[in-house]
């Protein structure tokens, strides 16, 4: 499409200059929240609008407030901005998703079809969506790859099944071009994640060093795979440039940077902070996490588009704690 609007580049199209408009939905969320303002200040991609519920979001130039369900409005944004990359991050996670089952549907489905829809009829040339290894369930075989059987428990989890399906359909139907991700755990230090089952593992972080104890709300046996945010950032951007025929599994490729325990977590934690207290007291999502796998095999994301994670669990417990010291300051 052609760009009739400016966006800082004294009314020359930002097509005949050979640069993309990024539409992010979610932008205030827990991913959105770094790649937005990422995005938005490399040069590469230097045309980004934030999108999310919240009426304004000062931490980026362009921004609108946009709610995923209400077709009029994603329709407008969509027509009125001539978008060419969405990144579609708006969704509800795990464990609010089984208090709220309803909203998880209408926000995590509905929201994922008006998107693709309005992507369809405005000629939008690519939507990268994340999926999660809440895709897997309890039948899932140890060390999944893409192609390993799935059985979601949670809601959440079908609405990333139904993503991976009819992204693939939408590829094959429409000719469009679909892709996505299966992301575990997300470790950040900037926006904490809301109603994930994997969000003990960034309190932790914040507790140890606020107040040195953390009560876990899983078993401390309980193993997961993980993966820091500046990692999840250049996975989201690989993925997003990637050459499409390199693409064996478009919408469906496995990521993980370490896979740990909360036990092992928690010793992690001490050699940082030696006086760190950690208790166990499991609740309904651990009954989420263990039907989830423990790690996944992501090989096929390292040979399709050079997945390379720089942050294992030394890596990410020093840059946290480091980060999170240095806010308190
Ligand atoms: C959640 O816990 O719901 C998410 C996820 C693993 O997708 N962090």
């Amino acid at each position: 499409p052609s760009h009739s609007y400016e966006y800082g580049c004294r009314g020359l199209k930002l097509d005949s200059l050979g640069l993309k408009l990024h539409l992010v939905t979610g932008a205030a969320g827990q991913i959105g929240s770094e790649l937005t303002p990422y995005l938005d200040s490399h040069s590469d991609f230097e045309f980004v609008l934030g999108t999310d519920l919240k009426e304004s979001f000062p931490a980026l130039d362009r921004y609108e407030q946009l709610d995923v369900t209400d077709r009029t409005n994603v329709n407008s944004v969509l027509e009125r901005h001539e978008i060419d990359i969405i990144f579609h991050l708006a969704a509800l996670l795990s464990a609010t998703g089984e208090h709220r089952p309803q909203s998880a549907y209408n926000v995590n489905l509905n929201g994922l079809y008006t998107v693709l829809e309005a992507a369809r009829q405005t000629d939008v040339e690519r939507v990268v969506v994340p999926s999660s290894i809440a895709f897997f369930g309890q039948h899932t075989p140890p060390i999944p790859s893409e192609r390993a059987i799935y059985s979601p428990t949670t809601m959440y989890g079908v609405s990333k099944a139904f993503f991976e399906l009819l992204g693939e359909y939408y590829n094959n139907r429409y000719d469009m071009d679909v892709r996505g991700l299966r992301l575990p755990g997300v470790i950040s230090h900037k926006t904490k994640p809301e109603g994930g089952t994997t969000d003990y593992a960034v309190e932790v972080f914040y507790e140890a060093i606020e107040s040195g104890s953390y009560t876990y709300f899983v078993r401390e046996d309980t193993r997961l795979p993980f993966v820091y945010m500046p990692d999840v950032i250049d996975a989201l951007i690989a993925i997003a440039q990637a050459d499409s025929d390199s693409l064996n599994h478009p919408c469906s490729y496995n990521i993980e940077g370490c896979s740990f325990t909360a036990r092992e977590l928690t010793a992690a934690i001490r050699d940082h902070i030696p006086h760190f207290d950690a208790d166990y007291d499991p609740d309904s999502r651990q009954k989420i996490a263990d039907t989830w796998p423990e790690t996944v095999d992501d090989s096929a994301a390292h040979h399709d588009w050079s997945w390379n994670p720089k942050y294992g669990l030394e890596e990410l417990c020093s840059d946290m704690i480091m980060e999170l010291e240095r806010q308190q300051i």
